[in-house]
């Protein structure tokens, strides 16, 4: 198919901490399966992780490491774009513009909110309430057919498909609606030590609850060792034992088998041979990224060249969807 033709994908991560598993799982590994058949672009969301207070230093290194880790899962420069969201200037101001198109009783109902209103009880901003905002603007920029995410950002693609209805509504079709693109398997990997709530990078209070794609092959092994399972010795999907499904879950996620195969390959065995099997397929996948990840992250020219084509491809495109969105809201027109 030509480059024309293709259909375009959206997708962003915010450099809030080295990226998990559950990232990796239900994000990164398929945004590299999607890019032969798409146009990508593929974001550093650091104005979306400033919604969180973040250390200026770490968070400069973290967004470069980011685009060190795009390009060791396999991500191409050449072919797609990648790039760090505040390096263009669309992203601020169309998610003004598309402020005044969202309600206020549909920012009160995302539950990503109220869980880091939660989390966060000292620094709950205006930013963090209208994130979902960002986001649709991130997306609608770049007229993208398909975002793919994890099943925890399904609500935020749900938003950002009404206030570009909406907008359309009123003005005509200015923005492509998106679908969402949410793995089978793996779009929501919970966490090593509480398989009840999500597997998420940024949670700092027990370690052996989240696997980071950069951990050390040893500490993957030892974390999924000790992971929570039940008294029960059976390793069988079912909704009654979170912790080895979800040990299932991510065993068939990093080895392509369906649940059922995975399933039937452990029957018989213990728990400790169990977890063998899924530390060393998750260790087999992660090692090779880890490698190339050291590679990358000391070219420090080679990264900057990236992030700076990727923001001057990424902008340009972002402008004329812009344009259009000043001209139909009636901003002034220069010649
Ligand atoms: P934070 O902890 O800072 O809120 P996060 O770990 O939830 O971050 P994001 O940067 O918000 O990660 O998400 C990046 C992508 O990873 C999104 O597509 C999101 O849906 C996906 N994702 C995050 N956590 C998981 C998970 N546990 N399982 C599957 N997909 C996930
Ligand atoms: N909020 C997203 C990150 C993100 C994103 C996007 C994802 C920012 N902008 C646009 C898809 C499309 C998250 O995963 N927490």
């Amino acid at each position: 198919m030509s480059e024309e033709k293709k259909k375009i994908i959206y997708s962003a991560m915010q450099p809030s901490g080295v990226p998990s598993l559950g990232n990796y799982i239900g994000a990164l590994k398929n945004w590299k399966n999607l890019q032969d058949e798409y146009n990508c672009l593929f974001g550093v969301a650091n104005m979306h992780a400033i919604t969180v207070r973040q250390n200026p230093a770490e968070l400069r290194q973290r967004t470069k490491d980011l685009v060190a880790l795009f390009l060791a899962i396999g991500l191409d420069p050449e072919k797609h774009i990648i790039y760090v969201q505040s390096d263009v200037k669309a992203h601020a101001e169309i998610a003004w513009i598309l402020n005044c198109f969202t309600y206020m009783g549909e920012l009160n109902r995302m539950t990503q909110f109220k869980d880091k209103s939660a989390k966060h009880a000292d620094n709950i901003n205006a930013g963090l309430y209208t994130y979902p905002v960002l986001m649709a603007g991130d997306i609608l920029l770049y007229q993208s057919d398909l975002v793919p995410v994890g099943a925890d950002q399904k609500q935020h693609l749900e938003i950002c498909r009404d206030i570009a209805g909406r907008f359309n509504g009123v003005y005509g079709d200015v923005f492509k609606i998106p679908d969402p693109y949410i793995p089978k398997v793996g779009a929501r990997i919970m966490g090593l030590q509480n398989p009840e709530r999500k597997m998420s990078k940024s949670e700092s209070d027990n370690v052996n609850n989240v696997i980071y794609i950069l951990d050390e092959p040893n500490v993957i092994r030892n974390k999924i060792k000790r992971a929570v399972t039940d008294s029960d010795t059976e390793v069988r999907y079912s909704e009654d034992k979170p912790g080895v499904s979800n040990l299932l879950n991510i065993y068939s996620a990093v080895t392509g088998k369906p649940i059922d195969e995975a399933a039937a390959e452990f029957k018989g065995c213990g728990y400790g041979e169990f977890k063998t099997g899924v530390g060393e397929a998750v260790v087999a996948e992660l090692e090779p990224i880890q490698q190339r990840f050291k590679e990358y992250s000391s070219d420090k020219a080679y990264l900057e060249k990236v992030m700076k084509e990727g923001a001057e491809k990424a902008s340009y495109i972002a402008n004329k969807t812009l344009t259009k969105v000043k001209k139909k809201v009636g901003y002034p027109i220069y010649k």
